[in-house]
């Protein structure tokens, strides 16, 4: 006798979230910690070039200040991978020793401890799973992917690549997860963001040497037809990009062709940031109007906002121009005063870490914005 198959589930072709995990490295560094840091560099580059500092040949570096970390980011503390050496003067950049080739690469090991904590959070088998998007601002190596490197080490079939869209790449992953469900090509899409963005960042700078913080989250991406009973609807995604070199870096494969600059300040994370601030705050506010109008929803009454998680005043702009008043901490949570700027992670942390509170029914949106420029906005509903 033949052994009977179980009968297909129907798809929906309906996106929905499922559920998301989040990995937090257990070192942080506090503001007063990073300051101290950098103002003993600032001491030892003047001391070392005070003769021409003396003859007016040279500035010198002035003092970072916890004062103006705290009113002009909002940023209090930021999780990092390897805290001792970025606080060091000699070193002020993260020491991750080199791994083989046959074993886990240290983003992909961030990527799958977020990612389990999505499966289980979903009840989801990894051999359930049809695609791994691993979407972050900066990865490890060219090739093979980060994402079939995750996609291995949880036991996933199927297929996987990598998409960089900067502080974006996790709305864009969802998007294109959510196309994969709506196509009916795929029926459950892990998008995995992990984010080491010390390595990225010029410890050295005063400008920026505050700004951000490492993390991995996970976003499973699913069809309504096989999601747990509470999960999140995504009742629509828009994406959209504009050209700005204010956020910018110059890193990548063809360096070594000019081994004059491979060195230079501007292969690390540059930005203008009063720039940046004045012209993304009305171009986000005006996307998420302009998406809110298009689906049907309201925007005053979006229960919460999971904005991107760069600059407090920022998101106090864009919150009220959206809500059409001051956000509450209840209606915009905050979690760079802790994570500091994660990239593509911050939006995905907020909405893990203040989601569950909310009321079946309940409308919210998950929004980045950052470098390329690039912005994303997921509205979801929640449901069970
Ligand atoms: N301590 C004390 N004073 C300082 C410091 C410091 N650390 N830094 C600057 N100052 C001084 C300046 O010298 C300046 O002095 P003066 O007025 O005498 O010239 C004064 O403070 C004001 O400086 P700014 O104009 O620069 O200060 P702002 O008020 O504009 O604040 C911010 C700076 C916080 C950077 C703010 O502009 C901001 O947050 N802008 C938005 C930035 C943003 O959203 N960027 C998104 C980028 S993230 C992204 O897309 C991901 C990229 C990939 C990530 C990977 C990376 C590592």
């Amino acid at each position: 006798m033949q052994e009977s198959q179980p009968s297909p589930i129907a798809l929906t072709g309906r996106p929905v979230i499922s559920a998301t995990g989040l990995f937090t490295p257990a070192e942080s560094i506090s503001n007063a910690e990073l300051v101290a840091s950098f103002n003993a560099f600032a001491d030892r580059h003047n001391a070392a070039h005070a003769e021409a500092i003396a003859a007016g040949e040279a500035e010198p570096l002035p003092y970072s200040s916890v004062e103006f970390i705290e009113k002009a980011s909002g940023i209090k503390s930021r999780h990092v991978m390897s805290k001792a050496p970025i606080l060091d003067p000699e070193t002020m950049c993260p020491r991750l020793p080199e791994r083989g080739n046959d074993e886990l690469s240290i983003m992909a090991e961030i990527g799958v401890a977020a990612s389990r904590k999505a499966l289980e959070r979903a009840g989801r088998d990894p051999q359930d799973v049809d695609a791994v998007l691993c979407a972050a601002s900066n990865m490890q190596r060219p090739y093979p992917a980060m994402a079939i490197e995750i996609q291995q080490a949880l036991g996933i079939e199927g297929f996987g690549f990598d998409m960089n869209v900067a502080c974006s790449s996790a709305t864009f992953g969802i998007q294109t997860a959510a196309d994969y469900i709506r196509s009916g090509n795929a029926r459950s899409v892990l998008v995995v963001s992990p984010e080491i963005t010390s390595g990225h960042l010029n410890w050295r700078d005063r400008d920026s040497h505050f700004i951000f913080g490492d993390v991995a989250t996970a976003v499973l991406v699913e069809d309504a037809a096989i999601a747990p009973a509470q999960h999140w609807d995504i009742l629509g995604t828009k994406l959209k990009t504009v050209f700005s070199n204010n956020i910018r870096n110059n890193f990548g494969f063809l360096n070594r062709a000019t081994p004059e600059t491979a060195g230079s300040a501007d292969k690390l994370f540059v930005q203008e940031g009063r720039k940046v601030f004045k012209e993304v705050v009305p171009m986000v506010a005006q996307m998420i109007l302009d998406e809110a109008m298009r689906l049907g929803i309201d925007p005053q009454a979006l229960r919460r906002l999971w904005l991107h998680q760069a600059n407090a005043g920022m998101n106090r702009l864009i919150a009220h121009k959206v809500l059409g008043h001051e956000a509450s901490e209840d209606e915009s949570p905050t979690v760079l005063d802790t994570y500091g700027n994660t990239s593509s992670a911050g939006s995905i942390i907020a909405f893990h870490q203040h989601s569950d509170d909310l009321a079946e029914g309940d409308t919210g949106l998950i929004c980045s914005f950052g470098a390329g420029y690039s912005a994303g906005t997921v509205f979801v509903r929640k449901i069970g």
